[in-house]
């Protein structure tokens, strides 16, 4: 008999209007997922369980509609969430800039991690070829990296690295879990010495 690991990780996705993270949510999710819109909040919550290097993870997936309009919104939504899928959509290199200022209001609200795991996704790589000034590749990697974060491409139209969006973020949050975890250990091992 084999036992997994069971996790459950609450991840917000967060970037401008129309970069694509509703339908990012629902490409990863496939058909059948559960959704359920607070409509006082203006978000989607939507539930998605899969596996993950042996281990079985429910993603809870907030989608944030619209612009928020108050501060504790963004409080409530950011609340116990393991990780962020920072979008941005390479077509409008203004959603790319956007992202420092999404990033800053995600680790300003996380309150789980001293810093929350984020991925930052450029979507809509399906239309590189048609916009000239489409925001290149090295600069959403160099964006990622003065962020801290890991960085892929995507398109939720045709599902191109979908998946390994998810996987990134999930196995980012693996990691810091797992360091956090040996680092209250050492402490506690040296408090017993003391
Ligand atoms: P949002 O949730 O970030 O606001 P949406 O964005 O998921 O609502 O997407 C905004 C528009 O971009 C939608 O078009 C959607 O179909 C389109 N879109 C999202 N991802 C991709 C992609 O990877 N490639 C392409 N070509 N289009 C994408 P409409 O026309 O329905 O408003
Ligand atoms: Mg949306």
């Amino acid at each position: 008999m084999c036992f997994m690991s069971k996790y459950i990780f609450k991840i917000v996705l967060v970037g401008d209007g129309a970069v694509g993270k509703t339908s990012i949510r629902r490409r990863y999710m496939g058909a059948g997922f559960k959704a359920d819109l607070m409509a006082t909040m203006g978000a989607d919550f939507a539930f998605f369980r899969t596996e993950i290097d042996g281990n079985e993870v429910e993603f809870q997936i907030w989608d944030l509609a619209g612009q928020p309009a108050f501060r504790n919104v963004m409080k409530a939504y950011f609340k116990g969430s393991m990780g962020c899928l920072a979008v941005y959509d390479i077509t409008q290199p203004k959603t790319l800039e956007d992202i420092d200022s999404w990033v800053q209001e995600v680790h300003s609200h996380a309150d789980t991690f001293p810093e929350l795991p984020v991925v930052i996704i450029g979507n809509k790589i399906d239309l590189r070829e048609e916009i000239p000034n489409s925001a290149k590749t090295m600069h959403g990697f160099i964006k990622a990296k003065s962020l801290n974060a890991d960085f892929i491409e995507t398109s939720a139209k045709t599902g191109e690295n979908i998946t390994e969006a998810f996987t990134t973020l999930a196995r980012q949050i693996f990691s810091k879990t797992s360091k956090l975890r040996d680092e209250w250990r050492n402490s506690h091992d040296f408090l017993k010495k003391g």
